[in-house]
């Protein structure tokens, strides 16, 4: 297709750029972290959604060359941020199940880590449990590589799909983030607060920290808090920002 042949000059033409979007602390509501998340700003043409061209990216491979160029670029400027005095906040980045399943994946991140001179224990992998990766399972001894080089693990969109009690045990995760879907609804839709605040007792006893993600509204936000959810992003601290406008966010001291 057309977008396809699109995608495929992006990575040459220069058309991708990361965004980061803050993560903070619930008690204190320093900076933490960030998540990393790709724009696809083709010329002449209008922003593409990632909800779009990651779907593409993974059906045709080209989520491979991306999401390396991803991960560099994202070490990089983190790098670059360290340099100029930011603190060493943790830098999420999301990694597709089609990137786990390469044959040398453990290798080419191990090989960015080193090239670019990030802290590794800086970094996390947000995953996402899907059936490709259940059926993957060499994807366990991967992530096991990769934690034992200090990586940590967190596992995306809980409580949606397939992810489960089982899996976080499984992957050995040091983190999961609640689903969007499931904050939403938190200041009026009694269910959905059984449902996080059951995750937030589960993730304790699991001592697992937790991300809520899409918070927008102080509701939300002061109900995560007083459950004891450790993270919080979200548009009602910031939307994900480009990577200077993120620089001002963390030397802003928030
Ligand atoms: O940033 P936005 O909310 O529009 O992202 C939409 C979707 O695209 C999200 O599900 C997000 O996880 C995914 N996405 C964004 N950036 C990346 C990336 O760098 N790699 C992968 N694999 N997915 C991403
Ligand atoms: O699926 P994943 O969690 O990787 O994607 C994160 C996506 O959520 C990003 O595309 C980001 O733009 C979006 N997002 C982040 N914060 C909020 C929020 O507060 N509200 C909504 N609606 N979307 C958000
Ligand atoms: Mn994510
Ligand atoms: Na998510």
């Amino acid at each position: 297709t057309r977008m396809e042949q699109m995608l495929r000059q992006a990575l040459e033409k220069n058309e991708l750029l990361l965004h980061y979007q803050p993560q903070i602390c619930a008690q204190t509501q320093a900076l933490v972290g960030a998540e990393v998340l790709v724009r696809w700003q083709p010329e002449g043409q209008p922003m593409v959604s990632p909800a779009q061209f990651i779907p593409l990216a993974e059906e045709t491979g080209l989520i491979i060359p991306v999401g390396e160029w991803i991960f560099r670029r994202a070490c990089e400027q983190y790098v670059e941020w360290r340099a100029q005095g930011m603190h060493d906040i943790l830098l999420s980045v999301n990694v597709s199940p089609h990137q786990i399943q390469e044959a040398d994946f453990v290798e080419r991140f191990v090989a960015i880590i080193e090239e670019t001179g990030i802290d590794a224990s800086r970094v996390v992998l947000e995953i996402t449990e899907s059936l490709a990766i259940q059926e993957g399972e060499d994807a366990i001894p991967k992530l096991k590589t990769l934690k034992q080089r200090g990586l940590q693990i967190s596992m995306d969109d809980f409580g949606t799909g397939y992810s489960s009690l089982g899996v976080l045990k499984l992957y050995q995760v040091d983190s999961l983030k609640i689903a969007r879907e499931f904050i939403r609804d938190l200041s009026d839709d009694h269910e959905q607060r059984t449902i996080v605040n059951a995750i937030l007792a589960m993730a304790a006893s699991m001592k697992l920290k937790v991300i809520a993600e899409g918070v927008e509204t102080k509701e939300q936000y002061d109900h995560l808090r007083l459950q004891g959810c450790d993270w919080i992003q979200g548009f009602y601290f910031s939307k994900p920002l480009p990577a200077e406008e993120f620089a001002r966010f963390a030397g802003g001291g928030r």
